[in-house]
């Protein structure tokens, strides 16, 4: 009896193990399950703020006065729910620019918040003794002279993911360029990593302009940028306190520069890396914002863009706030060309986020919304696939809203037509694409097309239509139509998509074809 038992438990064994379908094998490179939730955040900030903001200055040569640095209104919490109504997922904030000033009281210098007139006026009534970061690990109503702390209590009161840029180069420590430097680095980095909670994304900046005020040396420094500062200890130091955060540096490792300031991705976008060949400061530009479709590590980009044409807060740029429309199409360009959107807010020196620039990104989070508001894909749609692998990786998978069901094609299938016929005409000028990256990114080439009357035309997208990734928008006139075609036309293997929508953004259709020219007006800043 007991050999039957036992039999009759391994015969079920096998036919589960028979029945089990197969998913397609990954492949490399492959994300990690932090980069897959770093990149579904999307879009999120970044706060420029420090003497700078004072000092009407961009790079802060690190001579600024302490006495200089007073906010009279600063309202972290101010921040977060202008963030929070903008539709951003997280903020990253200057904790050190290259001025070397710390937002948060450091132990290791004098340079930071603890010596300014807003740090005396804040603690004075609760005790400078409480009022360090170091003692209550972002608690709000004792954090009163830390900013990285305030800011840390206002992200964890709204929700909102928080991360630090601390800037390698360093123009106000008279030891900058000597091993004792490093030791600074790297101690700064150790408070960063331990005294605010959890946080999602760690900025090593990849500037080193050379000349600086060094303690009064007000000489050129020249380091070497690819050993100096010994990343590779810094990483260790960043995955030991805070495993999921994303590191950024021009080559990773978590995410990448995307190789411009202007807030975009190329329509072509890997999210590979031959990781040994970038460094920070890596000039190759056009390298960065399409990836090495060779590469050997995944390191997504990230697409860094500024509010105002500047990073700090300058008065005369408070009409030169960028349009909703402008960050509208932006979006399509980071987001929707397989990256993420880092846009920064210049704090002001009131210590507030400007009214403009408030308007602006809630205006350009709405305008977002009402655009991709309505998938009539999921309104119901019938979908023909020309191959699909199994029926555990159907193409109702692509409509169903779930991240982790996809549609799959058999191995060795690497092209493959999907037919999407709506009940009724449609008018539609919005596609969106994305494969299922846990798995690797795969497509290479695919067209877009529609039913017109009894012919397939191409949709006019106005860009090359090659990489999907994460996420692909296409923008086009807009058509009405009884069906939508996808063909996937070239793939490095059996091809894995988890969402597939079609929109219709009424209003949008003057402007889907971006005016290309005003990228220029925005002089790349390095
Ligand atoms: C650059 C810096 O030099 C700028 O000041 C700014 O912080 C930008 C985000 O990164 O490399």
């Amino acid at each position: 009896m007991k050999r039957l038992i036992i039999f009759g438990f391994g015969l079920c064994m096998a036919l589960a193990a028979v029945a089990q379908p197969t998913a397609p094998a990954p492949i490399g490179p492959l994300p990690t399950k932090h980069q897959v939730a770093w990149q579904q955040m999307e879009t999120y900030a970044f706060i420029h703020f420090g003497p700078n903001t004072f000092m009407d200055r961009e790079w802060g040569y690190g001579d600024a006065p302490l006495s200089a640095f007073n906010p009279t209104r600063l309202d972290c919490e101010q921040w977060v729910r202008v963030l929070k109504a903008a539709g951003m997922r997280g903020v990253i904030i200057t904790a050190k620019h290259h001025d070397g000033f710390c937002l948060w009281p450091s132990k290791y210098t004098d340079y930071s918040v603890r010596n300014t007139p807003w740090y005396a006026e804040r603690t004075a009534a609760s005790g400078a003794a409480s009022a360090d970061a170091s003692t209550d690990k972002g608690d709000a109503s004792v954090n009163k002279g830390d900013v990285v702390g305030q800011l840390a209590a206002a992200c964890k009161k709204y929700g909102l993911k928080m991360g630090v840029y601390l800037s390698p180069w360093d123009r106000h420590q008279a030891f900058y360029g000597t091993p004792l430097y490093v030791e600074y680095f790297h101690a700064q980095l150790e408070e960063l990593m331990t005294q605010y909670g959890e946080l999602f994304e760690v900025w090593f900046d990849g500037a080193n302009g050379g000349d600086g005020y060094y303690g009064g040396a007000r000489e050129e420094r020249k380091i070497d940028r690819r050993t100096y500062y010994n990343f590779p200890r810094a990483h260790a130091t960043v995955f030991k306190h805070q495993p999921q955060a994303i590191i950024f540096s021009d080559g990773g490792p978590g995410c990448r520069w995307v190789g411009n300031e202007k807030g975009y991705a190329f329509p072509t976008n890997w999210s590979f890396l031959r990781i040994n060949d970038v460094y920070p400061g890596y000039a190759q530009f056009e390298e960065l914002q399409s990836g090495h479709a060779d590469g050997d590590t995944w390191v997504a980009s990230e697409c860094d863009v500024s509010i105002r044409p500047g990073w700090f807060y300058h008065e005369s740029e408070d009409d030169r706030v960028k349009t909703p429309e402008y960050l509208t199409d932006l979006y399509y360009r980071s987001v929707g060309h397989n990256g993420t959107l880092l846009l920064n807010f210049p704090v002001d020196r009131d210590g507030l986020i400007h009214p403009s620039d408030s308007a602006s990104a809630v205006d350009f989070r709405k305008r977002i919304e009402a655009e991709l508001k309505t998938d009539l894909f999921a309104k119901g749609v019938s979908i023909k696939a020309s191959d699909t692998r199994d029926k555990a990786f159907p193409a109702k998978a692509l409509t169903d809203g779930n991240y982790d069901t996809y549609w799959a094609t058999h191995d060795g299938v690497t092209s493959a037509t999907l037919t999407f016929t709506f009940k009724r005409q449609q008018r539609v000028n919005r596609l969106s694409l994305q494969e299922y990256i846990p798995l690797g990114q795969r497509v290479k080439a695919f067209t877009a097309e529609y039913l017109d009357g009894k012919q397939w035309r191409k949709l006019d997208v106005g860009e090359e239509t090659t990489t999907i990734g994460y996420k692909r928008l296409l923008r086009f006139p807009a058509v009405t139509t009884n069906a939508l075609r996808i063909s996937i036309t070239d793939s490095r293997g059996p091809v894995c998509l988890n969402a597939v929508g079609a929109y219709y953004a009424a209003g949008a259709e003057a402007s889907y074809e971006a005016d290309t020219s005003k990228y220029d007006q925005q002089k790349l800043l390095r």
